[in-house]
This record gives structure tokens, C-alpha cells and sequence, in this order.
């Protein structure tokens, strides 16, 4: 390393803007800088090492460090480093992919092989559109399915109904589909025609009722406001299989299929954001297959070139194309890095190693179970409401009375206060409010899945301490 941590950071402070961060503040601290990683581990400018329960942010679902990924990508840079695929022109790697993509979700086992699913059927996907982003795949969705129901004589189907706390990403349409009322207070959001309903988070709208009545009852909030606008106007439903940077906020098994039915009874599309979900996160290749249902479209993007370069993309179902393709004339929409062949090739790389060394498998029979039982024995702690996981995406609510999951006072900060104990003792995991959430690299084992427990546990135990000495409790 040919400069120091105080260097960076300083140079950092001087010119870097860094996205979702509040510059003056992280000016006065400096910031963690991370030079290098390998496998599910990250180090920092110190040399510090940490446990990468985030896959960097949801997406290094192969880890790092993958050969592979990095050949593919050297390869097609020497070979053809760009070019567009607008003028009635196309790359191999884009190609490939396209036709790759088709395939797993032909090859997808109908309703998934969770007990949770019920129709989760991904076969009907044959084309993507490719975006350079999750954001702007979202943006895509938007054009789309509005462009759809135009070439089918329903223009008035313009409305797009999401959930309050939502994440869609941060462009305008992005972020006026999510449901973050932060992003909403800034830059004049959201856009027309979007609506929100409540998310299906028991702990804050399903106390008192069962799990499974609750989800029934969220997804009927979204029948009631069809009924509200009038289903000739509204265009789609969108959401996250698993609400991620929501706070990993897994939904009741009766949720999904609800939703579905509704969604099919007033013709309206259904948009899976897999984003985060996608490429076995959830321990099936789409998050739809574990919650059961069948989507006409999936956003997707991080896992599928397990961040090593920036790719997203739209799949779309058999019902859109068709119209779109047989009569809809030109689509008005598109990127310059729209299929990438750097990106696209890494994807294809990407996408081979997590089939070879069946990483989907690994998280549905091994590491994703293995992580539900470490998680249910977390319920034990002190200061554990609830504990969750589905695949490697797992939650842990942090409360101050377990019985009655009272939430600590909002000014005491306890997922912060968590958090910072976490990166103190080598772990990144997030902190949403009081959800400790994590999403580590498929490629972890049960061996590191010990390990990484085994610091939640030693950070639980400081907070704990620090509720105590401060007077929380
Ligand atoms: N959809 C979902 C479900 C996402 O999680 C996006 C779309 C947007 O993707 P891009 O590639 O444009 O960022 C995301 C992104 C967090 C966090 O704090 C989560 C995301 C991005 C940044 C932070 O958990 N997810």
C-alpha cells in the first residue's frame, strides 16, 4: 500500500461524495477504507480482517476472489471491450446470456422446491432486456409496463401500487417505486402515478393475529386499494419476494400466493424485484420459486455477476413479449451499457460457477438450514425479539423486553450501537433501526457460518452490557 489510511481518507473527504451519506459527518471520521478481499473475508487499510456477512452490498453471491470471473472478464475486454447492441447490432457475451438466463428459468423445478411455495413458476421467462443497474432496471419496468397496456388499447392503466418501505433503488422511478419516506422528502418524489400500501411486516402491523391470518390480511391491503383507484387504471404490483434493505422483512407463506390471486383476478402484472433475491439468494434461483408465485416480470442485477462489474436487466414473461414483440413497433428505451459484453461475460462466468459448484443447492439443503437453526438459537438472547432467516438472508430484531417485543427508545440508536461493536470485532452486518440484518456469500460454509455466529453472539453480548451500564433496559 503506497499511501496511508489518513492519506485516503483525507483525499477521500476532499473529492469523494460517497452515495446515502450525510458528508460532513463522515468527513469528521474518515472512512473504513477496504483495499482487498478473498473469499467471504474483507481487509481494510489497517489490516484489519473482517467476516463479509453482506456480501458487499447483497451481491457477492460466488465471493470474492473467483479466477474465473476475473479470466472472463480480461478475456472479453481484449476481445471486444464494447459495443451497443442499438442499431441492429448484438455481442456474443450479451447473446449468450440472454439465452443462458432463458434456460435456467426453463430448467426451474415449477413452485420451487420450498414448502412455502405454491405456484412459483419462473418458466415462462424467454427474453431480458439489460440494464446497467437494479435502478435502472426498475426505470425499465416502469416504461414497460406502461407501454403494454398502451399497445393494448389501455392507456389508462398507468398506476404502479409498491409498499411503504420498499427499496426499488434511486433513480426518480427507482425511488419513487420504493417506499423510503426519506428519499421521498428529497428531490420532489414520488413521480405520478405510483402508490404505496403497507409492508407485510408482522411485528409492526400483525401483533395479535397469526402469522398466516396476517398474511392474508397484508395482501388483501392491496386488493382494497385496486378497488380504491379502479382496476381499469392500475398497471402493476411490484415488490421484493424479501423486503432487503427494508430489513430483510420475510413475508407470512399465505402473503405471496394472496397477492397473486388478486393480481390475476383484476388482470394486473406483477413485478418481482429479485434484485437481491435473485441468483440463490433465498436457495432458488429466483426469490418468486421460495415464496410462490408467478411473476410477469423480474427485475434483476447484483448476483448475477456477483458485483464484479455493474450489470442489471429486466426479465420479461412470455405474456409481455408477445405483445411487445408482435405489436408494439419500437420501444423507446434503452442504455448505452444495455447488455455489456465485459458485463455480460462476467455474468455468463458468474452465472457457470454458481451451476458447477451448485452454490443453490448448497444454501436450499445446506447452509441455508444450517443458518435457520443457528438463528432460532439466537432467540435465546437477552436482547432478541425475533430471529429469522430464509436462505442467507437473515434478520435479527434487537428489543428491549422480549415477552412484549417493546422496541428500545429511538434516540438510544441500538442497531448503531450493535453495529459498531460488529465492525469493532471483525463482522460487517447491517443495522436497519433495530433489525441486525445479513446476507453473506453463497460460497460460505457451515464452518464460517459457526464463526460469524459466534461474533453476533460476542456483539449481542456488548450491546447487552452497554444497555445495561447505560440504563436501556
Ligand atoms: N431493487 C432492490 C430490491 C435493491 O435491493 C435496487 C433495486 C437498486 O439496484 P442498484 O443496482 O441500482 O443499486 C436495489 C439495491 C441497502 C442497500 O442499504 C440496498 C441496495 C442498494 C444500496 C443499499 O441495503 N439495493
Amino acid at each position: 500500500m503506497t499511501r496511508s489510511t489518513e492519506s485516503w481518507q483525507a483525499a477521500d473527504s476532499a473529492h469523494f461524495l460517497h452515495p446515502f451519506t450525510d458528508f460532513q459527518s463522515l468527513a469528521k471520521k474518515g472512512a473504513r477504507i477496504i483495499t482487498r478481499a478473498d473469499n467471504i473475508y474483507l481487509w481494510d487499510s489497517d489490516g484489519h480482517k473482517l467476516l463479509d456477512a453482506m456480501s458487499g452490498l447483497w451481491c457477492v453471491n460466488v465471493g470474492y476472489g473467483q479466477q474465473a470471473l476475473v479470466d472472463a472478464a480480461t478475456k472479453q475486454m481484449k476481445e471486444l471491450p464494447f459495443y451497443n447492441a442499438f442499431f441492429q447490432t448484438a455481442t456474443p457475451p450479451a447473446i449468450e446470456l440472454a439465452e443462458l438466463l432463458a434456460e435456467i428459468c426453463a430448467q426451474a423445478p415449477s413452485g420451487g422446491r420450498s414448502p412455502q411455495a405454491s405456484g412459483g413458476d419462473i418458466r415462462q421467462f424467454n427474453h431480458v432486456f439489460f440494464s446497467g443497474s437494479g435502478s435502472e432496471g426498475n426505470d425499465t419496468v416502469v416504461r414497460m409496463v406502461r407501454r403494454y397496456w398502451d399497445i393494448l388499447g389501455q392507456p389508462g392503466r398507468q398506476v404502479i401500487i409498491s409498499r411503504h418501505n420498499a427499496y426499488h433503488g434511486s433513480t426518480m422511478a427507482g425511488a419513487s417505486l420504493g417506499g423510503m419516506s426519506g428519499m421521498h422528502a428529497q428531490g420532489g418524489l414520488p413521480i405520478p402515478n405510483i402508490v404505496h400500501i403497507d409492508q407485510p411486516y408482522w411485528v409492526e402491523h400483525g401483533q395479535g393475529m397469526s402469522r398466516d391470518d396476517f398474511g392474508v390480511t397484508a395482501a388483501r391491503w392491496l386488493e382494497e386499494r385496486i378497488l380504491a383507484i379502479g382496476a381499469d387504471k392500475v398497471a402493476a404490483f411490484i415488490g421484493e419476494p424479501i423486503q432487503g434493505a427494508g430489513g430483510v422483512i420475510i413475508p407470512p407463506a399465505t402473503y405471496w400466493p394472496e397477492i397473486q390471486r388478486i393480481c390475476d383476478k383484476y388482470n394486473i402484472l406483477l413485478v418481482s424485484d429479485e434484485v437481491i433475491c435473485g441468483f440463490g439468494r433465498t436457495g432458488n434461483w429466483f426469490g418468486c420459486e421460495t415464496m410462490g408465485f408467478k411473476p410477469d416480470l423480474m427485475t434483476v442485477a447484483k448476483g448475477i455477476t456477483s458485483g464484479y462489474v455493474p450489470l442489471g436487466g429486466v426479465m420479461v414473461g412470455d405474456r409481455i413479449a408477445k405483445v411487445l414483440i408482435e405489436r408494439g413497433g419500437e420501444f423507446e428505451h434503452g442504455y448505452t451499457y444495455s447488455g455489456h459484453p465485459v458485463a455480460c461475460a462476467v455474468a455468463l462466468a458468474n452465472i457457470k460457477l454458481i451451476r458447477e459448484q451448485k452454490l443453490v443447492e448448497h444454501v436450499h439443503d445446506d447452509v441455508g438450514p444450517y443458518l435457520a437453526q443457528a438463528f432460532e438459537a439466537l432467540r435465546e438472547h437477552p436482547l432478541v425479539g425475533d430471529a429469522e432467516s430464509c436462505g442467507l438472508m437473515g434478520a435479527i430484531l434487537l428489543v428491549k423486553d422480549k415477552a412484549k417485543l417493546t422496541p428500545f427508545a429511538a434516540d438510544v440508536g441500538i442497531g448503531m450501537v450493535c453495529r459498531t461493536h460488529c465492525f469493532a470485532n471483525g463482522l460487517v452486518m447491517r443495522a436497519v433501526g433495530p433489525r441486525m440484518i445479513i446476507a453473506p456469500p453463497l460460497v460460505i460454509t457451515r464452518a464460517q457460518i459457526d464463526e460469524m455466529v459466534g461474533l453476533i453472539r460476542r456483539c449481542l453480548d456488548l450491546t447487552l452490557a452497554d444497555a445495561r451500564r447505560e440504563g436501556w433496559l
